[in-house]
Formats: C-alpha cells, sequence, structure tokens
C-alpha cells in the first residue's frame, strides 16, 4: 500500500518546504520508520501505555496522528470499556489515507478521525493523549498554550505521551547526535545526498527543542510528573501524568 522513499534521491535545484502532503504520504511509512530511531518501540509501547492509563468511559487523543499507527496499536491493546479514539491531523492527505489502513482493522473500539489544526481544538475531557513525533512540528510560541489545554483536559490519573527529536545545549553533544543520527539513515539506505536535502527540506518546519525545555513546560502546563521512558540518540519519548 505505501511505496519506498526516494522523495530527496535526485538532485533537486529548489528544495521547498517540507510539507504532509500526497507524495510524503505515499512513503510515509518507510520514511518514519528509515529516519525515526525507535519508532516501532516507541509505536508498540504506546499500545501499552495506552493499556495502562485508559480509562472506562472516556476519550483517548492521537494529535497528529498521520496514518494512525498510534491509534492502530491502542486499539490493539485497549482494555478499558467504551473508550473511543480520536484522531487529529491538518493534512487531508494523510487522512484519507489513515481510513484505509483503519478500516482493515478488526475492532469494536470507535476510531474518528478528523481533519483539524491541534492548536485550535475544542479537547474534551479525556484519560490518554499521544502527541508522537508532533509538537516538533508546531511553531514554538504556540507549544505552551497547547500544553495548558491539554493538561486541563486530562483527567485525573490519565496521561499524555509526547514523543520528539530533542537537541542539546553542549555543543559536542548535538554534533555527535546529529552526526549518529545521520549514521543511522545512512545505514538505512539513504544517500549522502538524501540526507542533506531532507535536512534543508524539513530544518524550518521540524523545530526541536531540549529534554529539559519539555520536561519544564509539562510540569508548568499543569502535569504532575514527566518521566522519559524512552531514548534513542536524540528522539526521547516521556509520560506526562497528570
Ligand atoms: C505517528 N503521530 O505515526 N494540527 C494537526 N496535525 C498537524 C499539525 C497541526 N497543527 N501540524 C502537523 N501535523 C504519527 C507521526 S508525523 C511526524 C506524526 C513526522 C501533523 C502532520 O500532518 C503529520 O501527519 C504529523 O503531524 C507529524 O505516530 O512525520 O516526523
Amino acid at each position: 500500500m505505501h511505496q519506498p522513499d526516494q522523495l530527496y534521491a535526485h538532485p533537486q535545484a529548489e528544495l521547498s518546504q517540507f510539507r504532509f502532503d500526497e507524495p510524503v504520504v505515499q512513503v510515509f511509512p518507510d520514511m518514519i520508520k528509515r529516519s525515526v530511531p525507535g519508532y516501532s518501540q516507541i509505536i508498540a509501547n504506546t499500545g501499552l501505555l495506552a493499556k495502562r492509563f485508559a480509562q472506562d468511559n472516556s476519550l483517548i487523543y492521537d494529535l497528529g496522528c498521520s496514518l494512525g499507527a498510534s491509534s492502530l496499536a491502542m486499539r490493539q491493546h485497549l482494555v478499558a470499556s467504551n473508550c473511543r479514539i480520536v484522531g487529529l491531523d491538518n493534512s487531508a492527505a494523510m487522512l484519507d489515507r489513515a481510513r484505509q489502513y483503519l478500516e482493515m482493522q478488526d475492532s469494536s473500539i470507535e476510531l474518528s478521525l478528523e481533519l483539524a489544526d491541534i492548536c485550535q481544538y475544542d479537547y474534551q475531557p479525556c484519560s490518554f493523549m499521544v502527541l508522537n513525533l508532533t509538537l516538533q512540528f508546531i511553531a514554538p510560541e504556540h507549544r505552551p498554550d497547547l500544553l495548558s489545554r491539554l493538561a486541563q483536559a486530562c483527567l485525573p490519573g490519565g496521561a499524555l505521551l509526547l514523543s520528539e527529536k530533542i537537541c542539546f545545549t553542549d555543543p559536542m553533544e548535538q554534533q555527535l547526535m546529529t552526526e549518529l543520527h545521520h549514521d543511522f539513515k545512512r545505514a538505512n539506505g539513504y544517500s549522502d545526498l538524501e540526507i542533506s536535502q531532507k535536512r534543508q527540506a524539513i530544518e524550518r518546519v521540524l523545530i526541536p527543542e531540549t529534554l529539559d525545555s519539555h520536561q519544564q513546560r509539562l510540569l508548568a502546563a499543569g502535569f504532575s510528573k514527566v518521566l522519559l521512558w524512552y531514548r534513542n540518540l536524540n528522539f526521547v519519548s516521556l509520560l506526562a501524568i497528570k
């Protein structure tokens, strides 16, 4: 159903800014697995974490759901009764394809997809929320308000799963982690040209922050505990508990 990612395999005279459009949708599963160290582990554990935190009769949000990988994993593992998953994304191309994947899954758990900007959405009380590699695409000035509204919507005992690419204050650590990330991509078959063109296309839309900034902001937003449950090179996943 999807193709190998060759979007940046040939030299491009003018590199346009990275967008989640139809060509990206067609290669997305291959692109994300070969570009994000630990992506599959994060997705698999999202199902287990949702199982632990989801409460009976509650909502679960998958924010920036793309093709619905986190939603599919949660649907496989949830045991709480009468939960409903809502996936939000502002790319119509992503959601059109996500619907096809979700229809193939045999599950009694209701799952709806909505075309929406996660910064403008009216969140209802929920027990579990996933922001898997999405906050990094939100303009930094909108991040505090979004996280405060998510913390407000989160029921006591509920949680937010936040996975992000991070940056580092120590220049040596920054350089080493960047190089190791590029080694990871090279080991997954990307050429130096692909790595460099993708980097140029995405650097103004994917804005990483330090681990410490994420932890402090989640606490300031109203979560009571922030736990680092996964790290692989310059990618982390945090669990913020209300
Ligand atoms: C996964 N979570 O496979 N509102 C809604 N969606 C947005 C917004 C916004 N303001 N900005 C970006 N997106 C997924 C992977 S991908 C990460 C998430 C990546 C959406 C965008 O359209 C895209 O589908 C997603 O966030 C980011 O677990 O490609 O590195």
